[in-house]
């Protein structure tokens, strides 16, 4: 048996048998990583990568700028002789889509998404991965030319990871681009386990760029009031850009004048078109890498398949405020709140459903069965009758429905009508510095898959280099 092989499989013995111990001291076993599993595939004429990877610098070269990935952190790491290592925890992590929109999700490290990765061509990286969920999980590196044994699809390519067990992937990274980790169990990505992996190239791609942004766009099913994830349904109410839904997703911050890059990643149930206002970008990139080629194409929509990434890029050159969101106009929306007033109104009324479970789809997944239709607003013929009125679009400046309406009888109340949303949350980001200086009443305009690129003049970039400073001061006091 290849010597390699064999310390592979005594290393996931050993993981599966110390996996209490890992679980009481798993802070502490972190520090002291089970033994080294070299990849099975690795053969003698790849020894170079570990002479590379003792030469690898842990700064990529001065012209390449750092990722940000807004509402995000960064995968901290440390060096062991000559590797990269990352300590990650597949575990529950509690979150807000919005300000007391409390959803309760499954992510890395505290964070959903998980934090970002990034490294540099040419590194040798190690995941200790620490499995904390109450079923069985594996890692997979999407896009990464690595071993197959560390590939991380369970039965495949590894045993999974039981609960309380720990693996350890390690490889060394030949290719530049957008890529990301995600869980290789189907629900548990919709419960929101993937985060971005960067990799830097050696130098910078040409034309080079000012600023380097990611993001993740996901697609989630949740009843109001309650904060779980459906993750067999096929309707989707919450739509977020890095686990944050409009207004809630925090602006990038340019200055006019520079070359920005976005990098975006969809994992989910639905292709998402995303749309930048006021610029024309280039596509640059995709999952597989940096496009080679000088003739880009040139546009200001791309469609962001899942398990894709796009990189675009562009001069910001046109000062102002441009929205960046998926064009998909449910997913510019959050929580579909006029499908649930209908809902929430139609108890014991025939065909409609008698409860958000049944009529949302959600829970029993009959969303799409006729009796549910009327909940919808799909059914213009039979069963429309029953439809009761309900509100529909808010006044502009209000912040309620109800306020909206008073003084105004009957207006507003039209059976059907498709209720679009104008809900001024402005006072909910009073003080958070990306967004000083927005117009009021900006939050109205700001729902579900949707963020912004604000080109500022440099004066007003500092301003809120300043704001976020204080902050951070403050917060740290
Ligand atoms: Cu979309």
């Amino acid at each position: 048996m290849n010597p390699y092989r064999r310390n592979f499989l005594r290393g996931v013995a050993t993981v599966a048998g110390v996996s209490a111990a890992a679980r009481t001291s798993a802070q502490h076993a972190h520090s002291s990583p089970p033994e080294r599993q070299a990849p099975a595939g690795e053969r003698s004429g790849e020894r170079s990568d570990a002479q590379r990877a003792t030469t690898a610098t842990s700064e990529p070269s001065s012209d390449v700028v750092s990722v940000e990935t807004p509402d995000v952190p960064r995968m901290p790491w440390r060096w062991e002789t000559g590797v990269k290592v990352f300590d990650i925890r597949a575990e529950h992590v509690r979150t807000e889509f919005l300000p007391g929109r409390t959803v309760d999700t499954w992510g890395f490290n505290g964070s959903m998404p998980g934090p970002t990765i990034e490294v540099n061509e040419g590194d040798r990286v190690r995941f200790v991965v620490e499995n904390r969920l109450p079923e069985l999980f594996s890692m997979h590196w999407h896009g990464l030319e690595i071993p197959v044994n560390m590939d991380g699809v369970p039965g495949i390519s590894q045993k999974p990871i039981e609960p309380g067990g720990t693996f350890v992937y390690e490889f060394t990274l030949r290719q530049n681009g957008t890529f990301f980790y995600h869980s290789h169990m189907a629900m548990q990505e919709m419960m929101g386990m993937i985060g971005l992996f960067i990799i830097h190239p050696p130098t910078a791609h040409r034309p080079r760029v000012d600023r380097d942004f990611g993001l993740i766009f996901q697609g989630w099913a949740i009843l109001p009031n309650n904060t779980i994830p459906n993750t067999l349904a096929m309707e989707f109410n919450w739509l977020t850009i890095n686990g944050k839904a409009g207004p809630a997703t925090t602006p990038m911050l340019v200055k006019r004048g520079e070359r920005v890059r976005v990098r975006m990643v969809n994992l989910g149930m639905d292709h998402h078109p995303i749309h930048l206002h006021g610029n024309t970008f280039y596509v640059t990139g995709t999952e597989g890498g940096r496009i080679r080629t000088s003739a880009g194409e040139p546009g200001n929509t791309v469609l962001l398949g899942v398990a894709q990434a796009r990189d675009v890029e562009f001069e910001a050159s046109n000062l102002g405020d441009w929205m960046l969101h998926c064009h998909l106009p449910h997913h510019m929306m959050n929580q579909m709140a006029s499908m649930v007033g209908p809902i929430m109104m139609s108890h014991g009324r025939g065909l409609q459903p008698q409860t958000m479970e049944s009529g949302m789809g959600m829970v029993d997944g009959r969303a799409l069965a006729d009796e549910s239709g009327p909940a919808f607003g799909r059914t213009l013929a039979v069963g429309a009758e029953r439809e009761r009125p309900v509100a529909n679009m808010p006044l502009a400046g209000a912040s309620h429905t109800a306020h909206a309406q008073s003084g105004r009888a009957g207006r507003g109340l039209i059976p059907g009508y498709p209720q679009d949303m104008f809900m001024d949350m402005d006072e909910m980001f009073a003080g958070k510095p990306e967004t000083y200086g927005l117009a009021p009443g900006w939050t109205g305009g700001m729902m579900g898959m949707m963020t912004l690129v604000r080109v500022l003049e440099p004066a007003l970039f500092d301003k809120i280099q300043q704001l976020k400073a204080a902050q951070a001061s403050k917060g740290a006091e």
